[in-house]
């Protein structure tokens, strides 16, 4: 779109708001787990905790001059050729959409169906997706706007200037393309301080059962109905060469008290007896950790506690372990992502190995469940660097082994490392670069060969007599939906 029509659409805006109509804005959580897989899988999603943060900032700070929906792909349309009449059923001013990368052809899909069902629809594009590659973002879905990194403050004085106080064209972490098609990234918004100054995600704005009866793609068994993620801190001061870190590398953290607020009033008003920490790193201020535990069980509150993503094994201690048990938490997920000490210096993962076994073995101990991420062919990866990661795993005390493939997604130091080994990670299908779907990876062996030690390895590690044992009771807690899907049953076999 050529900044002449942005600038007409916001002229047009103004006079719209001196009607006193709310601006109406639809939030979209684009979603594609599991569609691109081989295997079908149950149609699953996960709560839209970004757009849920906005929604309840635009309400907190703008009130009743918006109307807000929000959905997501995976709850409102089952395959791409619904979009379209899914976009034109809200007849909206706005249509904000929430994507990762590998959600890159929904996302333009909802962008493509929101501006064919005409008027003067303003498209922003937010989420990882955006964050990480805007320029590509807009190119490739046709956006008018990207929002870059945390998305409260920049969507609430963005839409402000939807509504005539000020230019959209230049608020700071916005980014679009001008009329002669060249980027405009205007300054970076920064990350907010005071995450305590934040609204609470607004649970209202969906329903909490539809999500929860939905599949859990995070790998884990739930225990209880309805959960929801929760996100208490933001930001991770380590630096992977596979993470976007979209939340910058400066730890921020809502207070125990602010936490708890949010826990009870979800349970108290909502029934939630489940959350799922979706933090980077949720465990790098071990004092706030242990309070949060703490104060959950002096309040009485009965809920259980996972951790599909946000712990840092190695900075996990046996006390911390018992606290967070104590505090309900089930199982977690701790990540590996390699045992070859080549592999590891590459990804820059600075993980202490003996550190994250002990972790492991002390949490199987107290019964909680743990899973290991690992990934599987690194550029440049070698055969050996791949048998130890298997072996190094078979002899941990893990329960349960998830991998993924690499992708080296552009604007990651692992697309650098990918670029050396003669990849171009712009050339990806986004869609097919998550889990193991067929992305080949770029380990430095015959594609057979590694797809093959793979699931030899995987099997291997499976089928280890004390973890299987230990695999047949945690399967039997996981949605039968599943199991199928997963193509392992240790009960079967
Ligand atoms: C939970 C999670 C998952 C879950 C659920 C994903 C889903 N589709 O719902 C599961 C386990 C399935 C998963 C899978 C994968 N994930 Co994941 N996941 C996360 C995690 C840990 C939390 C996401 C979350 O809820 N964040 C909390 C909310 C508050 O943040 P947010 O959504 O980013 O929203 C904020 C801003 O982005 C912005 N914003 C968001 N949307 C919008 C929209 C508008 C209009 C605006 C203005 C702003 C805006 O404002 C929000 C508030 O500040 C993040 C890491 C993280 N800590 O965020 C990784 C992350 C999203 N995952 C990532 C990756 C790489 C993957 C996989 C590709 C892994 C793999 N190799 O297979 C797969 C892809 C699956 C898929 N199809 O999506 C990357 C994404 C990189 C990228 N550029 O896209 C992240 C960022 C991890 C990282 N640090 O690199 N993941
Ligand atoms: S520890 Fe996790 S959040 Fe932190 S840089 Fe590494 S992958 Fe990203």
């Amino acid at each position: 779109m050529s900044e002449k029509m942005v600038h007409s659409k916001r002229q047009r805006r103004r006079s719209r708001v001196a009607t006193g109509r709310p601006l109406r804005i639809l939030l979209v959580r684009t979603s594609n787990v599991g569609a691109a897989f081989r295997r079908p899988s149950p149609p699953c999603v996960i709560a839209p905790l970004g757009i849920l943060y906005l929604c309840s900032a635009l309400r907190k700070h703008l009130g009743g001059r918006v109307e807000i929906a929000v959905e997501s792909l995976s709850t409102a349309v089952r395959s791409v050729e619904e979009i379209p009449s899914f976009v034109s059923r809200f007849a909206c001013d706005v249509v904000g959409i929430s994507s990762s990368l590998v959600e890159e052809a929904e996302a333009a899909a909802v962008a493509g169906a929101a501006r064919a069902a005409g008027g003067d629809t303003v498209i922003v594009l937010g989420g990882p997706y955006a964050t990480c590659s805007p320029e590509r973002a807009l190119r490739t879905t046709g956006a008018d706007y990207a929002v870059v990194g945390e998305g409260e403050a920049t969507f609430v004085r963005f839409v402000q200037a939807l509504l005539g106080e000020g230019d959209p064209l230049r608020v700071p972490g916005t980014a679009s393309v001008d009329g002669r098609g060249r980027l405009r990234l205007n300054a970076a918004a920064g990350f907010l301080d005071d995450l305590d100054a934040l609204a609470h995600p607004a649970w209202d704005a969906i329903p909490i059962d539809t999500y929860s009866s939905l599949f859990n793609f995070n790998d884990m068994p739930t225990l209880y109905r309805p959960y929801v993620p929760i996100m208490t801190s933001r930001g991770c001061p380590y630096r992977c060469s596979f993470c976007h870190n979209v939340f910058g590398r400066r730890f921020r953290a809502r207070s125990p008290g602010n936490v708890l607020e949010e826990m009870e009033i979800l349970h108290d008003r909502f029934g939630v007896r489940e959350f799922h920490v979706v933090d980077d790193i949720f465990n790098l201020d071990v004092e706030r950790m242990e309070a949060i535990c703490r104060a959950i069980r002096r309040r009485g509150l009965k809920i259980a506690l996972a951790f599909p993503n946000g712990l840092r094994g190695d900075l996990l201690t046996r006390r911390q372990l018992r606290l967070l048990g104590q505090a309900g938490c089930y199982a977690i997920t701790l990540a590996l992502e390699s045992a070859s000490k080549r592999i590891l210096r590459l990804m820059r993962k600075n993980i202490n190995l003996e550190k994250l076994a002990a972790a492991a073995r002390e949490a199987s101990h107290l019964g909680i469940i743990t899973s290991c991420f690992m990934m599987f062919g690194y550029p440049g990866e070698r055969r050996e660097d791949l048998e130890t990661t298997l072996r190094w795993v078979r002899e941990s005390y893990f329960d349960f082994p998830r991998y993924c493939v690499a992708s080296p997604f552009p604007g990651t130091g692992m697309a650098e490392h990918a670029r050396k080994v003669g990849f171009e990670p712009g050339a990806m299908d986004m869609r097919r670069s998550q889990y193991d779907i067929d992305n080949r990876g770029l380990a430095d062996m015959p594609y057979e060969e590694f797809r093959a030690l793979v699931r030899r390895g995987i099997e291997d590690i499976l089928h280890e007599p004390t973890r299987r044992k230990r695999l047949q009771s945690i399967w039997a807690m996981w949605d039968p939906a599943s199991h199928d899907y997963f193509g392992f049953s240790p009960a079967k076999s």
